[in-house]
């Protein structure tokens, strides 16, 4: 139940069962001041519930730090979902829209689902699909990718976000492009990235924009779901320091070079990926000789130039399991103590 910890709407609910009386997205702690983050705005101040808020991503971009509402999401005895302000969509919390009343809304600069649309879940006639991370069964049928996609409110991130108090950052599948200040997306060694995730934190529902920069960077285990890269930058994951880390439901085109960058000995489960157009989809940091545990499953992969995964690291292994593959070169290069495949289509 990790969404529950969230930062971005994390309710509370009142003594009359299920009615939510107000929302708790976080602390800015802004120059020295805690500030509570809004819940209804990204970016610039705002007011609610009667006091000033500062929006998260605004929080963020001035280097200041916002840490998640931890308190656990409370009292939700009554259980129920249809009178709170969130949804929990498939394991996912969205906002519930306050005017539309069927499908999927557009509210306070966020996606919101209408009640209605949010009771007709596991009925299966949803429109959206599921950004879970539950849904794999092999065979390679269950490749979806991101449920994300470009096209809603688009953020321009001047100073990385840091996603590393143990909770999660919910994009709510608004695009998160980089700013000059962090690179250009090119092939510069250099660039920062939009996310840093570290220390057990999760960051879901997020679209990185036409400027990937040096795209998210990961420390000291920390978890990906739904994340939809339109245009890869110097590369799109990095794992920049030991852990575990579990990705689901990603998504990513035109790396000119690397996908999954790894520069630190860990494990690294991906789970329904889509990646086209990249010279790999993961690489070893080129020399090094720490010990990998890599798996793939339920991806498709297309046009690499060059492979799969590489390394030179005779103590690393990697396999890609029910998978379809287009175009994707070796699915071993370099140095492996083991690395293959099982359950591959070619198409
Ligand atoms: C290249 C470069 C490394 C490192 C890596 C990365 O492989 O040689 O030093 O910068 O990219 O992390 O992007
Ligand atoms: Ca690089
Ligand atoms: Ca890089």
């Amino acid at each position: 139940m990790k969404y529950l910890t969230q930062i971005f709407l994390t309710i509370v609910v009142s003594s009359f069962g299920n009615i939510a009386i107000a929302q708790d997205c976080g602390t800015c702690n802004w120059y020295g001041t805690d500030f509570p983050a809004c819940c209804g705005q990204s970016t610039g101040w705002g007011w609610e519930n009667s006091q000033s808020c500062i929006g998260p991503v605004e929080c963020t971009n001035s280097g200041q730090v916002l840490s998640g509402a931890s308190s656990s999401s409370s009292s939700s005895s009554g259980g129920g979902t249809s009178e709170d302000f969130v949804c929990d969509w498939y394991g996912s919390i969205y906002p519930l829209c306050q005017d539309e009343t069927s499908g999927w809304g557009w509210e306070n600069n966020q996606s919101c689902i209408a009640l209605s649309t949010c009771n007709s879940q596991g009925g299966g006639s949803s429109s959206s699909s599921s950004s879970s991370s539950s849904s794999s069964t092999g065979g390679g049928s269950g490749i979806s990718g991101a449920s994300c996609s470009p096209g809603g409110n688009v953020i321009v991130v001047t100073s990385t976000i840091r996603v590393d108090d143990g909770s999660t950052f919910d994009g709510y599948c608004q695009t998160y492009t980089a700013g000059s200040e962090l690179g250009d997306g090119s092939q510069d060694e250099g660039q920062d990235p939009v996310f840093r995730v570290e220390n057990g934190s999760t960051l879901k529902n997020v679209v990185i924009g036409d400027n990937g920069a040096d795209g998210i960077h990961l420390r000291n285990n920390a978890s990906l779901d739904n994340i939809y890269f339109q245009d890869v930058g110097e590369d799109a994951i990095t794992v920049k320091a030991s852990g575990t880390y579990n990705i689901a439901n990603i998504e990513g085109y035109n790396a000119d070079d690397k996908f999954f960058q790894i520069n630190a000995e860990s494990t690294l489960n991906v789970e329904n990926c889509i990646i086209h157009d990249a010279g790999k989809a993961l690489r070893q940091n080129g020399g090094t000789v720490f010990r990998i545990d890599v798996s793939f499953n339920n991806c498709d992969i297309a046009d690499m130039d060059e492979g799969i995964f590489r390394s030179d690291s005779p103590s690393s292994r990697a396999i890609i399991s029910n998978s379809r593959l287009h175009n994707a070169g070796s699915v071993c290069v370099g140095s492996w103590a083991s690395c293959g495949s099982s359950g591959i289509t070619q198409y």
